[in-house]
């Protein structure tokens, strides 16, 4: 049976190394039965450019690697935390770059892939945030800066926006609906697969008078991940633990 499953908002980072250890133990068991990985998102809790020694982060890219050369093909979408993950890193970790929005054919079924946050509309501050930092000129000045000062700014960044979502409403950090639809009906769709909310739930909805689905992939913690799973035209959810994991229908 092909399996292929779908990850998004791990939110890795140097300091998190008991979350650093359950995402080790999911690369090297589960998703070694998977015949692909998508991952969707912010894997990373912040990237600040594919030069960065972390001695956790090149264990990652090498577990990466690691689940690629046992066959899993491994592909990845960056987030609204790692959007400066680069051609090295994908080279280093065996990774496939998809763009955002991506679709893909499952099972015979057009699935359109989103990290999610472009489809937050209602959230124009950090829309304009995102127009900001998105820009290739800006990008490429801040990886001119050296490596600590890059630190300090993605820390910065990471704090301004603790506390912004902290005093936002929580209604506008949902996806639009109306952004969902017209982005199925552009990419003529009727299941998205995406994360970014941290608000894990498979939805009904209706595009162009037929039923559709979206599924919002659940974010990581220290001690529970969850993954989306699909073969043969099944959907459903798996839990990934320290201990075991358990199935339930999506
Ligand atoms: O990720 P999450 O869920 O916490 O919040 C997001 C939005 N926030 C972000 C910011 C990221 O968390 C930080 C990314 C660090 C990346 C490291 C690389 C740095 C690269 C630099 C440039 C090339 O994406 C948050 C949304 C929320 O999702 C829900 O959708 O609301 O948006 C914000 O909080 C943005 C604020 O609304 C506006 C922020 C203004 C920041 C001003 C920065 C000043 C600091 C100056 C430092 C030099
Ligand atoms: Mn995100």
């Amino acid at each position: 049976m092909t399996e292929t499953l779908f990850v998004s908002d791990v939110h890795l980072a140097p300091e998190r190394p008991a979350l650093l250890a359950l995402f080790t133990q999911f690369l090297a068991t589960r998703a070694r039965h998977a015949a692909q990985v998508y991952f969707l998102g912010d894997l990373f809790d912040r990237w600040i450019g594919d030069d960065d020694p972390t001695p956790d982060y090149q264990a990652v890219i090498a577990q990466l690697r690691a689940l690629r050369d046992h066959g899993t093909q491994c592909y990845l979408m960056s987030g609204n935390r790692d959007f400066l993950l680069g051609r090295r890193f994908m080279h280093a970790a065996g990774c496939q770059p998809i763009p955002d929005p991506a679709i893909i054919v499952v099972a015979g079924e057009r699935v359109l892939l989103s990290h999610g946050d472009h489809l937050c509309t209602d959230d124009l501050a950090y829309q304009r945030f995102r127009r900001r930092v998105r820009h290739p000129l800006v990008q490429w000045l801040f990886l001119l800066q050296p490596l600590a000062r890059r630190q300090q700014i993605a820390r910065r960044y990471r704090q301004q926006s603790q506390t912004a979502t902290a005093r936002k409403p929580t209604a506008i950090m949902d996806v639009n609906h109306h952004a969902v639809v017209a982005a199925l009906t552009r990419h003529q769709s009727l299941r998205l697969v995406h994360g970014h909310t941290h608000r894990p739930a498979d939805h009904q909805l209706h595009v162009q008078g037929q039923s559709a689905q979206r599924h919002v992939l659940a974010a990581w913690d220290d001690q529970r991940g969850e993954v989306l799973a699909t073969a043969q035209g099944n959907w459903w959810r798996e839990s990934v633990d320290a201990v075991t994991g358990s199935k339930s229908a999506a």
